[in-house]
């Protein structure tokens, strides 16, 4: 191998061993620079003749243009090499599955107002709306609780601003004055009819929604949920109160032995009362009797605060706690996970 190959070829092995851009221009200095080896010999051919500068200059000339061609080729390796590396950082896998968007649902007492919802729905029942911030008439006068009661105090309720002192706004304490609300109404649209002796529709309707009181404990929140339910007409009676819940109630807990209890209790705005008790036949709470609501006949000053004459009008009452019975159904033993929006406790009823 002549003394140009063997340079060709030390540039070539050179370049090839340069790993980054920065070492190959370092190599490239060492053949092509102002003191690079193929200017060197380029200088030293001063002293040759004519002919041989030809010759000799042709023969330096090809080696200088291999040496390029090997440079230009390994600066394109280099790029290449750093293409790929970039390629692969950056590359996308289009195989993965997509990020999921959290999907939210109902809370579990709410699919439980639902349920109750569509179940008193399908028996004839309207659902009736109001206001959280009650009167106090609405909320205890009308419902026939006396100024001196007891559910009047202080501690038993959260009063707000923008009443009088004799008659102060209060968060309802019961979902009651929806209903008196809802009959109020009822009885205003059909003022002709009742007034020219003609027949009332009957009033069907329940009252879901959020209720207060100064109480938490395990079992006791500060706001809870009630679901109540009025009938009024001229022959409502006892009997159609004990078949409309216990259908209810076997439709709810999807149990058609469930057997039902009405036990003698007090409301104001009922007489006579009644605590209703269910009893499942089978499953983990089988034999033991549970109380779910309380009932009775409507108090006839509370028929007669709605504008019916209660000598002539007869309702019917019930009020159930719907977080109590969301608890039931679904074995819940603590009432404050309905509200402490853990995520892991509300994502299991979805
Ligand atoms: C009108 C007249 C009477 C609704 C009734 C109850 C009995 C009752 C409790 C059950 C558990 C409330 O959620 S709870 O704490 N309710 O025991 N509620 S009778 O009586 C009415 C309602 C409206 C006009």
């Amino acid at each position: 191998m002549n003394e140009l190959d063997s340079l060709v070829e030390s540039a070539t092995q050179l370049f090839a061993q340069s790993a980054t851009p920065a070492d190959l221009e370092n190599a490239k200095a060492q053949f092509l620079g102002k003191a690079g080896r193929v200017t060197e010999l380029m200088k030293g051919m001063a002293q040759l003749s004519v002919d041989e500068k030809k010759s000799r200059g042709a023969a330096i000339n090809v080696a200088k243009q291999a040496i390029e061609a090997a440079l230009t080729a390994r600066r394109q390796a280099l790029a290449d090499a750093e293409l790929q590396i970039q390629l692969k950082a950056e590359a996308l896998d289009v195989s993965l599955p997509g990020r999921q968007r959290g999907q939210g649902g109902l809370h579990p007492v709410s699919l439980t107002l639902e349920r109750i919802e569509g179940i008193f729905g399908s028996m004839g029942f309207d659902v009736a709306q109001g206001p959280e911030i009650e009167t106090d008439w609405f909320n205890f006068t009308a419902l026939n609780t006396p100024e001196d009661h007891p559910a009047r105090s202080m501690h038993d309720t959260f009063y707000v601003e923008g009443g009088t002192p004799e008659a102060p706004n209060l968060l309802r304490t019961h979902t009651s004055p929806m209903q008196i609300r809802h009959a109020v109404q009822h009885v205003k649209k059909h003022r002709a009819a009742l007034d020219a002796g003609q027949p009332m529709p009957e009033i069907r309707v329940i009252a879901p929604g959020r209720t207060y009181r100064v109480d938490s404990d395990a079992t006791h929140s500060p706001m809870f949920h009630q679901c109540e339910g009025l009938w009024v007409g001229e022959n409502v009676s006892f009997k159609d109160l004990k078949v409309i819940f216990t259908a209810f109630c076997r439709t709810f807990f999807e149990s058609d032995d469930l057997v039902l209890r009405f036990r003698p209790s007090f409301f104001p705005f009922t007489e006579p009362s009644a605590e209703i008790d269910i009893q499942f036949q089978t499953g983990p709470l089988a034999g033991r009797w549970l109380e779910v609501a309380g009932s009775g006949q409507v108090h006839p000053n509370v028929v007669r605060n709605m504008g019916l004459d209660p000598e002539k009008y007869i309702g019917f009452a019930f009020g159930m706690g719907p977080d109590r019975l969301t608890m039931l159904r679904y074995g819940v033993n603590d009432l404050r996970l309905f509200f402490d929006g853990d995520i892991r406790f509300l994502s299991q009823f979805q």
